[in-house]
């Protein structure tokens, strides 16, 4: 029976005749020893090989492993307070799985190297704790629309309806027609919600970003609630309570993980509800008092994203958007006419959009005005939508989440394609 590297490091070995299975992280021979670092999914222990103690085939392999070469050892627990992790394995049995090449990610290496080599980078220690964070991240954001009584419904990928306006299609040939990867599940999320009132999609979305920016990618997993019955305020407090949670849980019960990226888990204590709340004139405002040049009408871009969050440590929401700069579906807020009952959610320190979200337009008539106006015909790709406000329409509201930028902000990553296994971006589609 193989023991997981992680219960030793607890100290529930000590002693212990053990077996474990693993990749070589570091290899060091000095004359009739030999030192590795064995590492699995759960740490990295320090395995030491004498020569006298191993038969002679143990001790060749052990010789002659390369870093990431897969291998077996046998051996005892003992206490090291000079091995990294404070354990050693002394090991009577040592073998190779598969000695394999050299490996050929060594010290120093260029960012673009690395990204060129991914598939062999997702086995470093930063790669595995930030997968790990972001898998416990999605975890906490399911199990607290699931508390709510949220059902997931997944949507199509391909469809032949834009969301987001048409500027970052990704379109492909179907069957000989013409479709596009979906930019948002939102649409389909409306119509899920009629039967089962909250619903949310989880699925990648697809968006023909055509500039290179840390935080925009082609690929990424949306996560979109719907909700009947909702107006917008209940809206925002949902998204408020859902990041809260999520947060809050992630860093009580994986700080080990924030330790193992560099972030504090002090710097997250400040993400509590209730985020602050601005109007979208008033954010234009403060943005320019704070040195900003932005015109009414503009929507946030990066620079001004960041200094509209500078003085938090936690998110801050903008609300109701002129109606020019924002999606055709989206309620005129009738006690503010010419803006929209709509939000973004801004990550604190340039982390930048991590929510948008919005009050639906959920009568018809008001539906066939707005299409009108951004010349989307009613009648065709979309019928269906628009159906949806023929039968029993009932107000609503929903957001759409990026996963990715939600990671990029918890981890205080730099950039966001290293929130993905393996990114899509404007230069990159390999490997
Ligand atoms: O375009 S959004 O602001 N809104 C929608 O797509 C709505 N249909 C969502 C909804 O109401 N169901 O995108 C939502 C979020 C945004 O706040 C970002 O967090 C993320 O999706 N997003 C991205 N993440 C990574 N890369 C790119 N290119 C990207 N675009 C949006």
């Amino acid at each position: 029976m193989y023991v997981e590297i992680g219960k030793i490091l607890e100290g529930r070995m000590d002693g212990k005749d053990v077996a474990i299975r693993g990749w070589v992280y570091r290899q060091r021979t000095s004359g009739n020893l030999n030192f590795l670092i064995v590492r699995d999914a759960t740490g990295r222990v320090q395995v030491a090989v004498k020569k006298d103690a191993v038969d002679e085939k143990a001790w060749k392999g052990a010789s002659g492993a390369y870093i990431e070469s897969s291998v077996t050892v046998k051996g005892r627990v003992r206490k090291d307070e000079r091995a990294p992790g404070g354990w050693e394995l002394q090991a009577t049995g040592f073998s190779l799985v598969s000695q394999g090449e050299p490996f050929p990610i060594q010290k120093d290496l260029s960012e673009e190297f690395l990204l060129d080599v991914r598939h062999l980078w997702l086995r470093s220690r930063k790669m595995s704790a930030i997968m790990k964070a972001r898998h416990h991240l999605v975890n906490n954001l399911r199990g607290y629309l699931d508390n709510e009584g949220f059902y997931e419904t997944p949507p199509p990928i391909i469809t032949k309806s834009e969301c987001e306006g048409g500027s970052t299609l990704f379109e492909l040939e179907y069957f000989g027609d013409k479709a596009y990867l979906a930019q948002s599940g939102q649409l389909y999320a409306e119509a899920t919600m009629f039967g089962l009132e909250r619903v949310y999609c989880f699925a990648p979305s697809f968006r023909a970003e055509k500039s290179r920016t840390i935080r925009h990618l082609a690929e990424y997993w949306h996560l979109e609630p719907e909700m009947a019955w909702y107006d917008q305020k209940m809206n925002m407090e949902l998204q408020e309570k859902l990041v809260e949670y999520t947060v809050q849980k992630f860093v009580k019960e994986h700080s080990d993980l924030l330790a193992e990226v560099g972030r504090d888990p002090a710097d997250l204590k400040g993400v509590k509800v209730p985020f602050p709340r601005l109007d979208y004139q008033d954010a234009v405002a403060k943005v320019n008092e704070l040195g900003g040049k932005m015109k009414e009408g503009e929507d946030f871009g990066a620079d001004e994203e960041a200094v509209l969050t500078k003085e938090y440590d936690k998110p801050v929401f903008v609300h109701n958007f002129p109606m020019g700069i924002k999606a055709f579906y989206m309620r005129e807020d009738p006690e503010k006419p010419g803006t929209v009952l709509a939000n973004d959610l801004l990550a604190p320190h340039g982390h930048g959009e991590i929510i948008g979200g919005s009050e639906r337009i959920w009568e018809l008539d008001e539906l066939l005005r707005r299409m009108k106006g951004f010349g989307l015909d009613p009648d065709g790709d979309m019928k269906w939508y628009v159906d949806l406000r023929r039968y029993g329409s009932v107000p609503h509201s929903g957001f759409g989440m990026g996963v990715e930028r939600l990671v990029k902000w918890v981890l205080n990553l730099e950039h966001i394609r290293d929130t993905i296994p393996f990114p899509r971006t404007i230069t990159r589609c390999y490997p």
